[in-house]
């Protein structure tokens, strides 16, 4: 992290969205939307993702009627699914980095405000659940609070009004594409962090494009720089996932040379709703064998194109033979990087190899080893 960066603008400020920025509002709205759909005699089949992010909940709503031909009004609609949403406030977990984020602005008594489309008083009670956050804004606007929402810069705008800021020298930190429109539109620096994969392209207007919040380099933009990285490592609040090893593609072992265990996908949707793409590390108990090292891949693995995001760890250990089918449970402690796309096979497997030095190293630092005990590793046979 000692590494020079180019310098983008300097702000004074940042303005940071809500909903798929700070918080994890995605899966939420995903089980609301397919209970109620199934009550309508319809299936959720995702769709909707790419047509409500970033829309206010009036067109949300809209274009979700529409798209799956309701019998009902957009507003008789509303009326049935804004209760469930209520219901669900106290479950929308913060995205990884976001904690950290605010604290780290805060702590360093940089002006921020929080800028979204849904209405005050939703923005309320969602943030209501995380301590330290409300106090951490300066200025807090809802849709509902300006005459248009994203794509229009209005609500930008108001919000560098109110910090008594030059919407030039204001940061934007936006997932949706009518968020960064609406940044752009305002004059205003923009980070793009998309919540949905793979969309990169219809980022082009923002000024950086990244992969998660714990992806943020501050110091870009003259803001005070993070000091939480340990020999190339971030730690992470350790978390948890688990299952039956399941037979892979035989890519790894066989294209890369480099054997990677596979855990389900499926059964493991929240574990991975819950993590951006990238490399992780920590901890991997295998049935009644051991704890090892293991270093992991959570994404799409570009180079191949998959379009499923998997899991993969590798333990880092020698073993003989495969072990399809036999417990696996991992502690995820630390992120090393984003997961990129490689022009070649080499340069990707060099990657990976310097991915396994930078866990095994770190896995040894107190920090780390103390997860190494952990009795959620071992499984009971
Ligand atoms: P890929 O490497 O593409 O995921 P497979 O999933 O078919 O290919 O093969 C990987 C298998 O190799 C695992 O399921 C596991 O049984 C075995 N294996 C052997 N050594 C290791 C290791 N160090 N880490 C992870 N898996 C390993
Ligand atoms: N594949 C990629 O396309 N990009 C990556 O950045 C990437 N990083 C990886 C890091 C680690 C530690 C491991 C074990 C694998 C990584 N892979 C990456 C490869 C990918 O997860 C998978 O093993 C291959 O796609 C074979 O199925
Ligand atoms: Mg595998």
């Amino acid at each position: 992290m000692s590494m020079a960066q180019p310098l983008k603008k300097l702000v004074s400020c940042v303005i940071l969205d809500l909903d798929g920025t700070l918080l994890n509002t995605d899966g939420i709205i995903t089980n609301v939307l397919k209970v109620l759909l199934v009550k309508y005699g319809k299936q959720w089949d995702g769709r909707e993702a790419q047509k409500i992010v970033g829309k206010t909940p009036v067109e949300e709503a809209a274009a979700i009627v529409e798209e799956y031909q309701l019998p009902c009004t957009t507003d008789e609609f509303i009326a049935e699914i804004t209760p469930m949403f209520n219901n669900q406030w106290c479950n929308i977990k913060a995205l990884p980095g976001a904690n950290r984020l605010i604290k780290h602005l805060n702590g360093h008594g940089l002006p921020m405000a929080l800028a979204s489309n849904s209405p005050r008083a939703s923005i309320e009670s969602k943030i209501f659940y995380h301590q330290g956050w409300k106090e951490s804004f300066s200025v807090i606007i809802g849709g509902d609070e300006v005459k248009m929402g994203k794509p229009s810069p209005e609500i930008f705008l108001e919000a560098a009004k109110r910090l008594n800021i030059e919407p030039s020298s204001c940061l934007v930190i936006e997932d949706s594409v009518p968020g960064v429109t609406a940044g752009k539109a305002a004059g205003m620096e923009v980070v793009a962090v998309p919540s949905i994969p793979k969309q990169s392209h219809l980022y082009t207007s923002a000024d950086e494009i990244i992969n998660s919040l714990l992806d943020l380099q501050p110091e870009k933009w003259g803001l005070p720089q993070f000091q939480d990285w340990v020999e190339g490592t971030l730690p992470l609040e350790p978390s948890y996932i688990g299952g039956p090893v399941i037979k892979g593609f035989g890519r790894g072992s066989k294209v890369l040379g480099i054997p990677t265990a596979n855990v389900s996908a499926e059964e493991n949707s929240d574990f991975l709703s819950e993590h951006p793409s990238g490399v992780y590390f920590g901890w991997a108990g295998l049935s009644n064998r051991g704890v090892y090292k293991m270093v992991m891949s959570i994404g799409w693995n570009p180079y191949f194109n998959n379009t499923e995001k998997t899991i993969e760890p590798w333990l880092l250990h020698e073993f003989h033979e495969d072990f399809y089918g036999e417990e696996l449970r991992l502690v995820v402690v630390g992120y090393i990087r984003p997961e990129a796309n490689f022009p070649c096979l080499e340069r990707l497997v060099a990657k990976i190899h310097n991915d396994k030095k930078v866990a095994e190293r770190a896995l040894d630092l107190p920090l780390y080893s103390k997860y190494k005990d952990d009795p959620l590793l071992k499984t009971t046979l």
